[in-house]
């Protein structure tokens, strides 16, 4: 007996709001954008989507012919969902807003389309990540209060991650729930019901190459990590695509960390399409998420590119890095 991903969506709806059929027929348009996605993944060797797109994207960089793919294959899916009031990505400079009533258009997605673009050549898993906002109903105008909305306010959140299986995590606010891509019958389904972080783990997961210019706490955070002095053996993991790293945390534990460097001090990651989403994943499953002085979630944005220092995991790790316990889990 399978449950698909709409299936699960469509049983919860007794006690999830948002979950009427108009959330579920918002959600396939991901999922099905996703499919397309996969699809050019799976054979991009074979056909012309790898290397350089030969135009740079609103972060400056050198945009795939992957990455302009999957934002085009999300602008068209999701742009034909009456219910979205506007689509904000990380490959588009403005968002794209559809003239539509506030009754109608009820809902904002913003997304990474393809995550890792630095991995996309090396057949290393890349991934999609979504955040689903509900549009405020006094926002009738340019949508930007409606958009930039503290991350706590998310409807729903999730990411796909292309690996050797295909897998779609995704929360409505009512657990953390996983899918498996059936290539067979080209449906997402149910394989991880209630996913929780584990309490303690045992990776961590950083760039080391910046270590030089973090501030001082990150460096001995992680200096306390390899030295046991948390109580355990971790072992370091870092793939360098968000999805890839954050997936791994989530079904193993630990900790990853993307502190502040010396060449991005407001952080690397993005908070709107990455960080928010993750985050309320990251809670829904049990775990903590922060910018290093206070909950993720909580942060009011300024902008749809904001990035943010943005460390991620389980939460004794996290506990011990935001209080600073230095041993084996005793404040200090
Ligand atoms: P660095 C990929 O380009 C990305 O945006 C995230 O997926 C990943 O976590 C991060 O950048 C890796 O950055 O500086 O370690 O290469």
């Amino acid at each position: 007996m399978i449950t698909t991903v709409q299936q699960h969506i469509l049983q919860q709806q007794q006690e999830i709001s948002e979950a009427s059929g108009r959330f579920s027929w918002l959600l396939s348009g991901i999922t099905l954008a996703t499919k397309m996605v996969e699809a050019k993944i799976r054979t991009a060797g074979l056909s012309d989507v790898l290397g350089a797109f030969g135009q740079t994207n609103v972060q400056g960089e050198q945009q795939q012919k992957l990455d302009v793919f999957a934002n085009q294959a999300l602008l068209h899916c999701l742009g034909l969902r009456d219910s979205v009031a506007a689509l904000v990505s990380e490959e588009d400079e403005e968002p794209v807003t559809f003239n539509r009533s506030v009754d109608t258009g009820k809902y904002i997605i913003v997304f990474d389309p393809l995550d890792g673009s630095s991995n996309i050549d090396v057949n290393v898993n890349v991934g999609t990540i979504f955040s689903v906002l509900r549009r405020l109903p006094s926002d009738t105008t340019d949508l930007q209060a409606s958009i930039l909305q503290p991350g706590y306010t998310q409807v729903a959140a999730g990411y796909v991650v292309y690996g050797p299986s295909t897998v779609l995590v995704y929360t409505t606010g009512h657990g953390v729930h996983g899918f498996t891509l059936d290539p067979t019958i080209g449906a997402f389904v149910l394989t991880n019901e209630n996913m929780k972080m584990p309490e303690h783990g045992n990776y961590y997961s950083v760039n080391e190459a910046n270590a030089a210019s973090w501030p001082d706490k990150y460096r001995e955070y992680v200096g306390k990590l390899r030295s046991g002095a948390l109580g355990r053996q971790y072992s370091s993991r870092y793939i360098g695509s968000l999805v890839a790293d954050f997936h791994r945390t989530l079904l193993k534990g630990g900790v990853f960390l993307y502190p502040p460097t010396k060449d991005q001090p407001g952080g690397k990651l993005r908070l709107l399409y990455e960080a928010n989403p993750l985050a309320f994943i990251a809670e829904q499953a049990g775990g903590m998420a922060s910018n290093g002085n206070g909950r993720i979630l909580d942060i009011k944005p300024e902008g749809i590119h904001q990035r943010t220092p943005f460390m991620v995991g389980s939460k004794r790790e996290m506990e011990a890095l935001l209080d600073g316990r230095a041993t084996d889990g005793r404040a200090k």
